[in-house]
């Protein structure tokens, strides 16, 4: 992998003394991908399901007569699941349940006075769409990491899309069908790209219109999903996955590959990053990943991942310099491969989800850790958080305060709003105790 050697720069700008731009990251263009899926997503605003019919002909190669997905499909496809895989879906759910369970907010009331409260209540969102992706990535994973958190906050009414493949006869893939079956999700939607996310926002003759889409897609999607933001809430844009490993000499360069080579496996933008101070780690990472990428199914995917720019290896001074360096780049994900990890993982301010030690790789965090991996990329793990129950919950603040309570107060909002020229502000608290301000 290419060498950055920060060695001897401690200090050279950007958050903790380190310049980001310095760092590997492939940049998205979404904004140049808007103006496509404009078009697209008004079809699907005026024409409703005949647009995801043309669209599913044009973009997958499928001629549909509907875009629901028949409850006996996803019988079927729950069905003819190979056991092996169901029973680890089983447990990759119950770990996930335990987790977000655990994440449930209850209704807080604090009294602000006597006779003068705020509560905060909780409130999931009405109706939420999940969006799985298709085609050359196939995640039922993403289907439990999804789903969970968003049954854990109780939505009371949440949908699935995910493309129609030629192979299946136009319907999703048979796994993704049976992920949702497993979870009890009857509303599943043969809809890829940015008409899925349309659908959702603006509603069709079959699909009710949702609050909130959620859920990983390709540039299409997270074109659509930064266009009709506001009309709908989205949970982020979910760019190409990143693993940057924080390690020291103790680390063993065979995980450290083998971690590397599990993330570059997702796609070709795909980043891997190593930050090291220690120059024999690195180079020995090097060999093991010549040999273990040779052996890898996706080589080429791999092989592309790892020498593209968004990738590489960063020298550092020592753990210290390595700390500051991690939080700068604000990795999806983060492994801690140090002597003494969990003080380490501890002082870590900036990753989507962070993993501790030798025994904790990503890939355990993809699918059976407890963790959600719907995590923020592209370095926006400095400002947003992962998947989780709150994600589809809203605290609303409810007031309440007494005649006297407000009598007590009227003096301060009078004051405030005359100094923002606002009086009819003050008045409408006044013009409860016959227009004076009570005690003055
Ligand atoms: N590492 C991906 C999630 C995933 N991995 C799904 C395998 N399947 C983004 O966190
Ligand atoms: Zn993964």
């Amino acid at each position: 992998m290419t060498r950055i050697d920060l060695r001897g720069t401690a200090s050279s700008g950007g958050p903790g003394g380190i310049d980001r731009d310095l760092l590997p990251r492939a940049e998205l263009d979404v904004e140049a991908a808007l103006e496509k899926v404009r078009p697209i997503c008004e079809d699907v605003r005026h024409r409703g399901t005949a647009a995801l019919i043309d669209y599913a002909r044009r973009f997958d190669g499928v001629t549909l007569d509907r875009v629901r997905v028949p409850a006996e499909a996803l019988r079927r496809a729950l069905e003819e699941l190979d056991p092996a895989v169901r029973a680890a879906l089983e447990e990759s759910v119950r770990r996930a349940r335990t987790v977000h369970s655990a994440q449930r907010r209850t209704d807080h009331t604090v009294q602000v006075v006597p006779g003068g409260t705020v509560t905060e209540r909780w409130v999931p969102v009405e109706r939420v769409g999940l969006y799985v992706p298709g085609g050359k990535a196939v995640y039922p994973s993403s289907v439990v990491m999804n789903v969970v958190p968003a049954q854990e906050a109780e939505v009371p009414s949440l949908a699935v899309a995910s493309p129609p493949q030629a192979e299946f006869g136009g319907l999703p893939h048979p796994t993704i069908l049976a992920a949702c079956a497993l979870l009890g999700v009857d509303e599943v939607y043969a809809a890829g790209g940015a008409q899925a996310v349309a659908m959702f926002a603006y509603g069709t003759e079959d699909c009710a219109p949702a609050q909130l889409v959620t859920g990983p897609g390709n540039i299409w999607v997270a074109a659509a999903k930064r266009l009709l933001k506001g009309r709908i809430g989205i949970d982020a844009e979910a760019g190409p996955t990143e693993i940057a490993i924080l390690a020291d000499a103790t680390a063993d360069p065979a995980h450290v590959a083998a971690d590397l080579i599990s993330q570059a496996e997702h796609d070709t933008l795909a980043a891997a990053v190593l930050v090291t101070d220690s120059e024999e780690l690195a180079t020995a990472v090097d060999a093991e990943l010549s040999t273990r990428v040779a052996a890898t199914k996706h080589a080429e995917r791999v092989t592309e991942a790892l020498a593209g720019r968004q990738s590489g290896v960063v020298l550092v001074d020592d753990v210290e310099h390595g700390l500051r360096v991690v939080d700068a780049y604000a990795a999806e994900h983060l492994e801690i491969q140090t002597a003494d990890a969990a003080a380490v993982a501890a002082r870590v301010r900036n990753a989507g989800a962070v993993f501790v030690g030798p025994y904790a790789p990503v890939s355990l965090g993809d699918y059976c850790a407890g963790s959600n991996h719907v995590l923020p990329t592209g370095g926006c793990a400095c400002h947003s958080s992962g998947l989780s129950v709150q994600s589809f919950l809203r605290g609303v603040h409810v007031v309440d305060y007494s005649r006297d309570a407000l009598a007590e107060v009227t003096h301060h909002v009078v004051h405030l709003a005359e100094a923002e020229d606002l009086p009819a502000h003050g008045a409408a608290l006044t013009a409860r105790f016959d227009g004076k301000v009570p005690g003055a």
